[in-house]
């Protein structure tokens, strides 16, 4: 992750406040007290078009209509509608003077543009800044709880118009610091829910050089709250190698567990905690207040997922998660927007509890146009066979390969004829590893070039399944039912929509592949 990325999640607290000052006197003419009923848009007409004909914008994943977006914020269905917050700056395509940003939507595809929720008060306790948190229903009046900054305070604020507009709590913040004696490396990111009479809270924390943990707090009025103790810490939850870093933020380090996510799912509980630049998952159970994690996994193998959120409805767990760019602060600025939501996730447990499992959901089918079918294509060895009539930047892919002696295999996609852009979606079979190869995905000197990859285990007679959703510069790839990978391509020339079949070192089969196009959800790349 380039640092210009990682502002949002790792900038050290001194340099973020003397940003978040620069930004709030930029933006002096948008704070509007209590309300902030603008809604999220372009700051001009001529932006307006300029995004809804940009190529690298979307189709069908959500996006702000302009801007920047990062964390999904208190995701919840309420009144008929999914309701969806996010981190926003109304001022550019730049991390700082967080506001929560508002859509909803019916059916979780198609999306209306809301007023933005929350802004920063002068002299209030969120003045620079109103950072992730959650929502929740108390006795019939939608809630919103964030974290308020500088300091990390946690604060509310109420809707009674049907959350359109939000009313911040006047007693603010109801949590002023951390526990006394406990030297936390932050104190962000609430969730609350209610529990045998009980309001609970939890607050992203960690202690240096020991690792993450998730502050849970109790109340009988939401106002009140008393600490108990931590739902949960790491390590040694968080078994992944810490990368070198010259000056120590807490984040990079695993010291910091932001936007924790704390549910029920089948038998079990889920923790979620977004650090390290990655979402983990922990499957565990739930006693006398406490999580004890049993078995942990990355959430998605990329590099651009981040901060998840989840919801519950008619049954299912739902999670949003945002999709960081991959090309410069430079280029972001330049476009005009920045950062889109992944499409949203159904989690199940996978056998015997231990994985978490995420399918996009079929709501999502609707949007199937054009199909195409290919059966039996054999690649290799070294080859790269065209898939004829497969091409485009929007489509819903489906594919079963039997592996030969290969020793990579795969689908090129948004592959120019001449194979000067062409983005990998493989398997080493040796290495057990599922790849996103985004090394030649872009001519453009603004892309970053990296290969995302992490384990799959292939049983030794399980075929490898691909459903990959391709979305202008989202590629999302779902991997046999229990792994997603994510990454942001950005290809410069108008013919890179071909799709491929590839192998190296041997042959691989393409038993089947199904490609439907898929439509737009709105006509002008959700601008308006
Ligand atoms: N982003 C928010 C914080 C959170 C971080 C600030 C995670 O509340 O910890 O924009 O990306």
């Amino acid at each position: 992750m380039r640092d210009s990325d990682r502002k949002g999640c790792m900038m050290p607290a001194m340099g973020r406040r003397q940003f978040m000052a620069r930004s709030a006197a930029a933006s002096a003419s948008i704070l509007l007290g209590d309300y902030a009923p603008a809604v999220a848009r372009a700051s001009s007409e001529s932006l307006q078009q300029k995004l809804a004909a940009d190529v690298q914008r979307p189709q069908y994943h959500f996006l702000p209509p302009a801007n920047w977006m990062n964390d999904p914020n208190g995701p919840i269905y309420w009144n008929g509608y999914h309701q969806l917050f996010y981190q926003y700056n109304p001022n550019g395509a730049y991390w700082g003077d967080m506001h929560w940003g508002h859509a909803r939507s019916r059916d979780l595809v198609h999306w209306q543009h809301l007023p933005i929720a929350l802004a920063p008060t002068r002299g209030g306790p969120d003045k620079d800044g109103c950072f992730s948190g959650s929502a929740f229903v108390d006795r019939g009046t939608p809630t919103l709880v964030y974290t308020g900054v500088w300091p990390e305070v946690q604060c509310l604020a109420t809707s009674s118009d049907g959350m359109i507009r939000w009313k911040k709590y006047s007693g603010n913040p109801v949590l002023a610091s951390p526990p006394h004696g406990l030297a936390v490396t932050g104190f962000r990111d609430p969730l609350i829910w209610s529990e045998d009479g009980d309001w609970l809270m939890t607050v992203g924390a960690g202690l240096r050089n020991q690792g993450g943990m998730v502050l849970l707090y109790e109340s009988k009025d939401t106002i009140h709250w008393n600490y108990l103790h931590p739902l949960c810490s790491g390590p040694p939850f968080v078994p992944y190698s810490r990368p070198g870093f010259a000056k120590y933020d807490p984040v990079a380090a695993g010291d910091m567990w932001e936007c924790p996510d704390f549910f029920a799912l089948g038998s079990k509980h889920v923790l979620l905690v977004s650090t390290q630049g990655s979402v983990f998952y922990f499957i565990g159970s739930y006693r006398d207040r406490r999580f004890h994690p049993e078995t942990s996994g990355k959430v998605d193998l990329g590099e651009v997922y981040y901060a998840a959120k989840s919801f519950g409805h008619q049954g299912r767990r739902i999670l949003w998660g945002w999709l960081r760019e991959a090309r410069s602060a430079a280029a972001q600025k330049a476009a005009g927007w920045s950062g889109v939501m992944s499409l949203p996730r159904v989690l199940t447990l996978g056998p015997n509890a231990e994985t978490l499992h995420m399918e996009v959901p079929p709501v999502f089918r609707e949007l199937r146009g054009r199909h195409i079918h290919h059966g039996n294509v054999t690649a290799g060895p070294d080859g790269v066979t065209p898939l004829r009539g497969c091409q485009g930047d929007s489509l819903e892919m489906h594919a079963t390969f039997v592996p030969g002696g290969a020793e990579e295999f795969g689908l090129m996609v948004r592959r120019s004829p001449d194979g000067s852009e062409e983005t990998r979606v493989g398997y080493d079979p040796a290495l057990r590893t599922l790849l996103l190869d985004m090394r030649e995905s872009s001519l453009s000197p603004q892309a970053d070039r990296a290969v995302s990859q992490g384990r799959l285990e292939l049983a030794a007679d399980e075929p490898l399944e691909l459903t990959i959703f391709l979305d202008a510069s989202v590629i999302e790839i779902f991997a046999n039912g229990r792994a997603a990978l994510t990454g942001r391509i950005y290809p410069t020339r108008a013919d890179s929509l071909g799709v491929a079949l590839y192998s190296r070192a041997g042959r691989a089969m393409l038993k089947s592949l199904d490609v439907y196009e898929m439509k737009p959800i709105s006509p002008n790349r959700l601008t308006t």
